[in-house]
C-alpha cells in the first residue's frame, strides 16, 4: 500500500513541489518530555497510554464534572480548566496554552473534537513555543473550507464529486448550475462539512426551498451562508484513507477504513479493511489521499474521506486534519501506534521504516458504545455506571473513558468507549465481536450495545453489503429490530413470579439459542429469560 508522496529516489520532488529531505521548518528533532492533553474521555486515556509507553510525562486538563474522570486518575498531572460547558473549559484555547507554558509542557495533543481542527489554536501553540501535535495551521485552514479544498484537490488531480467550484451567487445560479450537473443534486455549505447545511434536491421544483434552507443552516452552523452544488452520489459507501506525514514532505497511506454504518451522521461501526476494497483500489485511493495531503503540505495524522459508488468510482469529500475516533482499527491491522507516530513526527523525526510498505493484515471491527438508549430512539442515557464488565481475551481491545462508578454526564459527547476486535478474516472478526458483546455488561445506564447485537444478526451487514444510508433505513423500516430486551426481561420475570415457584434454570437456554427451528424471537426470548433470572438490566 505505502503510497508515498516522495519516492525513495534521491532528491525526487513531492507533489507539493518540495524537495526530499527538506530541513524541518523548526529546527532539529526536539525531545518532548511533557505533553499536555487538551481533551477528555476515551481519547485522553488513549493518548495517556502511549505517552507512558514512550516515557513522556503526561498532563491533562479537566472540567468540573470530569474531576473524577479516568484521565485524571491516569495522568501524571491534572489541572482544572473550568466549569462544564466546553466553551468555558475544553475550548479555552488561550488558557490551555498558558497553562501548558506554566507547567513546562513541550507539546499539546488536542485529541479529536474540541480544539483539534482550529487553525488558530495550532497557531497559538506555535507562537507560545509549544509543539502542536497535529498538522500545520495552514493545512488545517486549507482543508477547513469545502470550496477551497475542492479547488485544491481538482488542481492536484484528486477526483472530487462532479459539481461547482464556486459558491452560488443566487437562486438563479443554483437553478442553472443544477440543470447543468443534472438532478438529483446536493447543496452543501461552502464553509464547512459534516453534513450541516446539506440538502438533497431530487427535482427542479424542490430547489428553491432547499436552497433557502441550506443557506440559513450554513449561516447558523458556520457563520457563512455560502452554498455550492454537487451531483448526488446515490447510496455510496464512506471509505476513508488514513495518512501520516512527517515534517520533511513524506506522506504515506496506511490503508482504508469502511465507515458506512452511520446513524444520522454519527458513525457507529467501522472496520478495516473495507469488505469491497481490492489491493488495486487500495493503491489508487491511497495515491489519491497522499496527493490530497501533499497538496496542502500535510504532516502528522490525517484522514481523507471518500464516497465510493457501486461502480467502484471514488470521490474526495473532505479531509479530517486530526486523529480520528476510529483510528484503532487501522492500528489493529497495521500494527502501528498512530499516537506514537504523531508524537514522533511532531518532534521532528522522519517517518521510520515501519511506514515503508504498509499492508493490512487480518480484519478489525470497532463498535462505539454510546450512552444512548436504542430502545428510546437513542435518547441520552446519563447516570452512574453501577456495574461494568468489559470483554477480554484473544483479539479484543477496549478504549474506554469510564470505569465502574463513573458518572456519565450530559455535557459532552455520549461516546463512552470503543470496543474493537481483530481476527484473521472478517468472518472470524464478526464471530469475535459477537463473543465480545456477549461478555459485555454495563448496568446503571443504557448503551448502544444491543444495536450491535442486532446488527450481527443482519444478513446485509454480515455480507458486507453496506452504504451510508443503510442503518437509518433499516432502523426506520423496522427491518433491523433492536430487540426490546428490558421489556421482555421484565415481562418474563413477571410471568415467572406470577405463575409458579419452581426455579428457572439459567443453563437451560443456550447463548444465542442456535437450536434448529428456534426463530429469532425465541432466541431473544431465551436471552431475555436468562437476564430476567439474573435480575440485571440490559447493557
Ligand atoms: C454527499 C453525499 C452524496 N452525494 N455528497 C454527509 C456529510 C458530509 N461530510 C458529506 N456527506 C455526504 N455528501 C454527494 N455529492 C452523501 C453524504 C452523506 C454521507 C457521507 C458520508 C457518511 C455518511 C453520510 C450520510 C448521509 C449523507
Amino acid at each position: 500500500m505505502a503510497e508515498e508522496s516522495v519516492p525513495n529516489g534521491e532528491g525526487a520532488p513531492g507533489p507539493a513541489g518540495r524537495p526530499e529531505r527538506m530541513p524541518p521548518p523548526s529546527g532539529p528533532p526536539r525531545a518532548l518530555r511533557k505533553v499536555l492533553i487538551a481533551n477528555r474521555g476515551e481519547i485522553a486515556v488513549r493518548i495517556l497510554r502511549t505517552l507512558r509507553e514512550l516515557g513522556i510525562r503526561s498532563a491533562v486538563v479537566y472540567s468540573e464534572p470530569d474531576r473524577r474522570g479516568l484521565p485524571v486518575l491516569l495522568a501524571d498531572e491534572a489541572h482544572p480548566i473550568g466549569p462544564a460547558p466546553s466553551r468555558d473549559s475544553y475550548l479555552r484555547g488561550e488558557a490551555i496554552v498558558r497553562l501548558a507554558v506554566e507547567i513546562g509542557a513541550d507539546a499539546i495533543h488536542p485529541g479529536y473534537g474540541f480544539l483539534s481542527e482550529r487553525a488558530e489554536f495550532a497557531r497559538l501553540c506555535q507562537d507560545a513555543g509549544l509543539v502542536f501535535i497535529g498538522p500545520s495551521a495552514a493545512a488545517i485552514a486549507a482543508m477547513g473550507s469545502k470550496v477551497e479544498s475542492r479547488r485544491l484537490m481538482i488542481a492536484a488531480g484528486v477526483p472530487v464529486v462532479p459539481g461547482g467550484q464556486e459558491a452560488l451567487l443566487d437562486l438563479a445560479a443554483a437553478q442553472s448550475g443544477a440543470a447543468e450537473i443534472g438532478y438529483p443534486v446536493m447543496l452543501k455549505a461552502a464553509a464547512g462539512g459534516g453534513g450541516k447545511g446539506m440538502r438533497m434536491v431530487a427535482r427542479p421544483a424542490d430547489l428553491a426551498a432547499a436552497y433557502r434552507a441550506a443557506r440559513s443552516e450554513a449561516a447558523a452552523s458556520f457563520g457563512d451562508d455560502a452554498v455550492y452544488l454537487e451531483q448526488l452520489i446515490v447510496e455510496p459507501r464512506h471509505v476513508e484513507i488514513q495518512v501520516m506525514g512527517d515534517l520533511y514532505g513524506r506522506v504515506v497511506s496506511l490503508g482504508e477504513r469502511e465507515c458506512s454504518l452511520q446513524r444520522r451522521h454519527q458513525k457507529v461501526v467501522e472496520e478495516a479493511p473495507s469488505p469491497v476494497v481490492t489491493p488495486e483500489l487500495r493503491r489508487r485511493m491511497g495515491a489519491a489521499a497522499v496527493a490530497a495531503a501533499g497538496a496542502v503540505g500535510y504532516s502528522n495524522a490525517g484522514t481523507v474521506e471518500f464516497l465510493l459508488d457501486a461502480e467502484g468510482r471514488f470521490f474526495f469529500l473532505e479531509m479530517n486534519t486530526r486523529l480520528q475516533v476510529e483510528h484503532a482499527v487501522t492500528e489493529l491491522v497495521t500494527g502501528i501506534d498512530l499516537v506514537a507516530a504523531q508524537i514522533r513526527v511532531a518532534a521532528g523525526e522522519p517517518l521510520g521504516r515501519e511506514f515503508d510498505d504498509v499492508t493490512p493484515r487480518g480484519h478489525a471491527i470497532e463498535v462505539r458504545l454510546y450512552a444512548e438508549d436504542p430502545f428510546q430512539r437513542f435518547a441520552p442515557s446519563p447516570g452512574r455506571i453501577e456495574m461494568l464488565r468489559l470483554p477480554e481475551g484473544p483479539g479484543i481491545r477496549n478504549d474506554s473513558g469510564v470505569y465502574e462508578g463513573s458518572e456519565v454526564s450530559i455535557h459532552y459527547d455520549p461516546m463512552l468507549a470503543k470496543l474493537s476486535v481483530w481476527a484473521a478474516d472478517r468472518e472470524r472478526a464478526l464471530a469475535r465481536l459477537g463473543r465480545a458483546l456477549a461478555e459485555l455488561r454495563i448496568e446503571g445506564i443504557r448503551t448502544t450495545a444491543p444495536l450491535y447485537r442486532a446488527l450481527l444478526g443482519d444478513a446485509d451487514f454480515r455480507a458486507g453489503r453496506l452504504d451510508i444510508g443503510m442503518l437509518d433505513r433499516k432502523l426506520a423500516s423496522g427491518e433491523l429490530r433492536v430487540p426490546d430486551l428490558p421489556l421482555l426481561a421484565a415481562a418474563i420475570a413477571h410471568y415467572e413470579r406470577a405463575r409458579r415457584t419452581t426455579a428457572v434454570v439459567p443453563g437451560a437456554v443456550g447463548a444465542g439459542g442456535s437450536a434448529a427451528g428456534s426463530g429469532r424471537r425465541q432466541r431473544w426470548a431465551a436471552a431475555g429469560r436468562r437476564e430476567a433470572v439474573r435480575g440485571g438490566p440490559w447493557s
